[in-house]
């Protein structure tokens, strides 16, 4: 039989009215957000418009297909295939007019992201390359000008207190626009912080075939995700939202001690693996979570960190073990590379609160220290940071004119303000460097 190709003409149900608008449409936001929209709403009743991040090769490929694409959930033993249609348009990220349009049309309620934690970093914006809070701030005033009402922002990327960093980079971007267009968002417009956590590799040749043998359809946009997947959400929805509790989505009050946990041990364990698992020669994450000597790496670090998170509700010795289960799963074959990438924004959001906290209550941080010993090891390495970090414009400079102990010194200070005149991490920084390669 002859493989169909998917695309809405061989879908029965009519697309989705468009009422979210995903900014950052890539594979983790379709296995995640959109997979949650998807199993929350069988009615059919929110669609979503997407517009691509960084890169927008997949506003093609997901556009021409209609936005259908198929989700491989890759247990440890078996796959399972699902179609995911809840995204209806796929737009590049230049299409900036389309952006306008869509989060000023009234049934928008809702815009979700995940940019990635570079496009946090209060980057400086040029007229020829917005950044994503003017870009929105260039949406939210066409919508205020519109008078569609209000509406909720969802930041779904590994920072921090995502919906309030986003709220006053977003604030300070209306700011510069006049008063009255600030007062509206202030007013009008939510920022709802958000923990996701779904482990999504990149797809390979070997999934588009499996799409193609065991659905019989041409896909050439699948996404692959492990069976787990979690999303915590905080903070208001002034118009209104799926309901994505009925998929497994919970609403609390406090997100801190849940980003917490999911940022510090997963984030952080991902990218322990990652930069000490490439300098020993490991590919994956399941590699270098299988090595004697990062497990107990891992370990070290799991501890530290455990002790500054609230022990009573998070259940840690749980999260532990499902993550040690989560990252044995060998048929992922998550690449470190992909941890590798964009490690200044991330550590600044996964690693260096862990050492913070060690140091303020007089511990050692040596097993958080350790990652950042690692990346910096790893950078030594590297031929070309913009290929492997967003901010390769603040590691540049540095990378450029600095080695040694000199280069250590000036990375700590770009991780945290004040790093590089921390004596005693410069050293163990340093020290740490051979420890684990
Ligand atoms: C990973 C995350 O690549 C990375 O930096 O740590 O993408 C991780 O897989 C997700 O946050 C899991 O939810």
């Amino acid at each position: 039989m002859t493989p169909v190709r998917l695309d809405r003409s061989s879908w029965a149900a009519p697309p989705r009215p468009v009422r979210i608008v995903h900014i950052g449409v890539g594979n983790f936001s379709r296995a995640h957000q959109a997979w949650y929209t998807a199993r929350a709403d069988p009615a059919g009743a929110w669609g979503i418009a997407g517009f691509t991040g960084r890169s927008a090769a997949v506003a093609d490929t997901l556009g021409r297909q209609g936005g259908l694409y198929a989700l491989i959930e890759r247990g440890p033993d078996v796959d399972r295939l699902e179609i995911i249609d809840s995204i209806c348009e796929v737009r590049p990220a230049s299409d900036l007019a389309g952006l306008v349009a869509a989060v000023a049309a009234p049934p928008t309620s809702v815009v979700t992201l995940t940019v990635t934690e570079a496009a946090y970093a209060a980057a400086p914006a040029s007229a020829a390359s917005p950044s994503v809070p003017e870009r929105l701030v260039t949406a939210l005033a066409a919508r205020f000008d519109a008078g569609a009402g209000p509406l909720a922002i969802v930041s779904c990327d590994n920072i921090n207190a995502n919906g309030a960093v986003l709220r006053d980079l977003t604030l300070a971007a209306a700011d510069r626009r006049g008063p009255r267009l600030s007062a509206w968002i202030d007013a009008e417009v939510s920022f709802v912080s958000t923990s996701v956590d779904r482990i999504t590799p990149r797809t390979t040749d070997d999934d588009r075939r499996l799409v193609r043998r065991e659905l019989d359809l041409v896909d050439d946009a699948p996404v692959v995700c492990e069976p787990f997947t979690d999303w915590v959400l905080c903070g208001e929805f002034p118009a209104d939202r799926p309901p994505w509790e009925d998929a497994g989505a919970r609403f609390v009050t406090d997100i801190e001690p849940w980003e917490r946990r999911k940022l510090w041990l997963l984030n952080g364990g991902h990218s322990l693996l990652a930069y000490c698992g490439l300098l020993r020669g490991h590919a994956t994450v399941y590699d270098a979570a299988g090595d004697h000597e990062l497990g107990a790496a891992l370990d070290r670090f799991w501890n530290l960190a455990e002790r500054h998170l609230p022990a009573a509700e998070l259940d840690l010795s749980a999260y532990r073990r499902d993550l040690k289960r989560r990252f044995a799963n060998g048929r992922i074959g998550y690449p470190l590379t992909q941890v590798a990438t964009d490690g200044l924004g991330k550590l600044r959001a996964r690693v260096v609160p862990v050492i913070e906290a060690a140091a303020q209550a007089g511990e050692s941080p040596e097993p958080a220290l350790q990652v950042i010993s690692a990346w910096v090891q790893w950078l030594d390495g590297v031929p070309d940071v913009a290929a492997v970090d967003a901010s390769a414009g603040e590691l540049q400079p540095v990378l450029r004119s600095t080695r040694g102990e000199d280069r250590t010194r000036a990375l700590l200070g770009l991780l945290a303000p004040g790093w590089g005149s921390r004596d005693e991490l410069v050293i163990a920084t340093e020290r740490l460097r051979t420890d684990l390669t």
